[in-house]
């Protein structure tokens, strides 16, 4: 008996929900998925770049070959321009942002933010990496998408997601409505519900920071670091640290498991790294619709107002208490 539920019935079945008309949030989480089967294709050949041709050079066919990250940025790009919902588009691979100007795209009502390649330090050794997306309603009323559609807050977004590249390809993605996972079965290149209703666990005993940068860190995050190492039967420390580098694949890991991720501002990134439109909103919005928390340690970071498309900020997020545990640190000692 077939019991398998594929991303496309599972959006069509759920498009009801949808506020706004529901064929067009079908149509483009459709493209994204297009667009993470072509991206997943070629980040599994990621290896082989020493034999088939590094960034830069030709391959076979004549062809220059891209750097993954400018590849997959393509892909997104691509098919949100023909996809006809989308009117412009802004990536951390672009320094502004991309009014399409196709006659069918220029009447889209959305645009999406996009990180193409999260974690791209991973790349060259074969770690977990993905792609991570961001979707609003435009706020200019028609013509070319404008700044201000893209400079809106978080809360104001109406799905996002991410697709991790790990052992297996998974794509998760929100509507506010909760977080649904779906697993790539490449031998008939379907995305199945696998992971359905995720919910963040409100304890763990994991947590994701650089602790490299321990010396930068704020007084209440190093209080923390200190007592998340103290041995205490009753809370079950110390804490395991587990840290990837690819912001989404941490997150990902404490969702299912459990656990706190933080990128501070440090005395190099006084701003935090991480950048607020494309990676840390959308992934706070997954984090809060989860069960979970996502904060910069002092404000929601779904309600900050952007002022610039690359705008970086301070990113705490994970599970409820844990992050609770770090903010009450904060408010003790900074
Ligand atoms: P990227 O967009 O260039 O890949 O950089 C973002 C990544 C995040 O995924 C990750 O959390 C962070 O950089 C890791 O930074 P660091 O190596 O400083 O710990
Ligand atoms: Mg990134």
């Amino acid at each position: 008996m077939r019991n398998i539920i594929t991303l496309n019935e599972f959006i069509l079945d759920k498009q009801n929900e949808f506020q706004y008309a529901s064929g067009e949030l079908t149509r483009l989480l459709n493209d994204i998925g297009i667009a993470a089967r072509i991206i997943n294709s070629e980040v599994r050949k990621a290896g082989l770049v020493d034999i088939l041709g590094k960034a830069g050079s030709e391959n076979i066919q004549g062809e220059e070959q891209q750097k993954l990250d400018v590849y997959a940025d393509n892909q997104m790009i691509n098919s949100f321009k023909y996809g006809g919902q989308v009117c412009g588009i802004a990536s951390e691979e672009n320094d502004d942002f991309l009014a399409f100007d196709q006659p069918n795209s220029v009447k889209g009502k959305y645009v999406a933010i996009f990180d193409p390649l999260d974690g791209s330090s991973n790349i060259d050794v074969n770690v977990s990496i993905g792609t991570i997306f961001s979707i609003y309603r435009r706020v200019s009323t028609d013509g070319p998408a404008q700044l201000e559609d893209f400079l809106q807050k978080g809360t104001e977004q109406v799905a996002a997601g991410y697709v991790i590249y790990g052992p297996s390809t998974m794509l998760v993605y929100t509507t506010g409505k909760g977080v649904n996972g779906f697993t790539l079965d490449p031998s008939i290149g379907v995305f199945c519900l696998s992971h359905p209703n995720m919910k963040m666990p409100d304890d763990g005993r994991l947590y994701s920071f650089n602790e490299g940068n321990y010396n930068s860190f704020s007084g209440g995050l190093q209080k923390y670091c200190d007592w998340v190492k103290e041995e205490d039967a009753a809370t079950g420390r110390p804490y395991s640290c587990r840290y990837i580098a690819s912001m989404l694949a941490d997150i990902h890991r404490n969702l299912i498991k459990g656990g706190v991720f933080c990128y501070p501002a440090t005395t190099g990134s006084p701003n935090g790294k991480l950048r607020l439109l494309y990676e840390c909103n959308p992934m706070a919005f997954i984090v809060e619709q989860a069960g979970g928390i996502a904060t910069t340690g002092h404000k929601r970071i779904m309600e900050i107002q952007p002022t610039e498309l690359h705008q970086r900020v301070p990113a705490l997020m994970g599970s409820k208490n844990m992050v609770n545990k770090v903010l009450e640190m904060i408010e003790q000692y900074g």
